[in-house]
């Protein structure tokens, strides 16, 4: 049975509005999956170390007949052909980072997977994204959308870009 699904989707290196683009066809082309919608595209200062360019991100939405695993597996080939390198510190600056937010309804955590994304409820560069797209969507364990972009933790967006990054 088909599962709707959320991916988020970050670059700040190499064009980044470029690799936003390749990746949303290569989301696209992902077996048993289709690409329903994608958001604007909203731009960020980097979470993490600040010596790196700012970020644009969006989220995507997808049905999929994938199981969880096999659809990070997919994910992290993109991310691989789109020349992601995994040698730098921890969110250091990337070509490209295709993240599970949401699988259904489904809570997983295991070794190589936790959704939902264990930051997801305080990123506005991901929550942002998220409600353009469902705007009555709930985080399982954390709550309604509404309610987590109300919520004093919640980082900034810079801007959202009107681009229409759907191939
Ligand atoms: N993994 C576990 N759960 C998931 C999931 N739900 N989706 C595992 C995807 N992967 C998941 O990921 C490390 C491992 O996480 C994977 O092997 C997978 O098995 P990674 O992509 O290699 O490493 P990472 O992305 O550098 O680490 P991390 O901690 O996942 O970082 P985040 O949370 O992805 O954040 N600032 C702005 N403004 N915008 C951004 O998009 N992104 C990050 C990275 C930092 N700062 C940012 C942004
Ligand atoms: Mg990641």
């Amino acid at each position: 049975m088909a599962v709707r699904v959320f991916i988020g989707i970050g670059s700040n290196l190499d064009e980044p509005q470029e690799q936003l683009r390749k990746a949303v066809a290569a989301l696209n082309d992902i077996r048993d999956t289709r690409l329903r919608r994608v958001s604007g595209i909203y731009v960020s200062r980097p979470m993490g170390p600040a010596d790196q360019a700012d970020y644009l991100n969006a989220v995507a939405e997808l049905e999929t007949e994938l199981a969880a695993h096999d659809l990070l597996d997919a994910l992290q080939a993109i991310e691989h052909d789109q020349g992601r390198r995994r040698d730098g510190e921890r969110w250091h600056e990337r070509t490209l980072d295709l993240d599970i937010l949401l699988y259904g309804s489904q809570c997983i955590n295991d070794r190589d997977l936790v959704v939902p994304h264990p930051g997801m409820h305080n990123r506005a560069f991901v929550l942002y994204p998220l409600q353009e797209l469902d705007a009555d969507i709930s985080v399982p364990g954390k709550g309604h959308i509404n309610a987590l972009i109300q919520q004093e933790l919640l980082g900034e967006v810079l801007q959202r870009l009107d681009e229409n990054l759907c191939p």
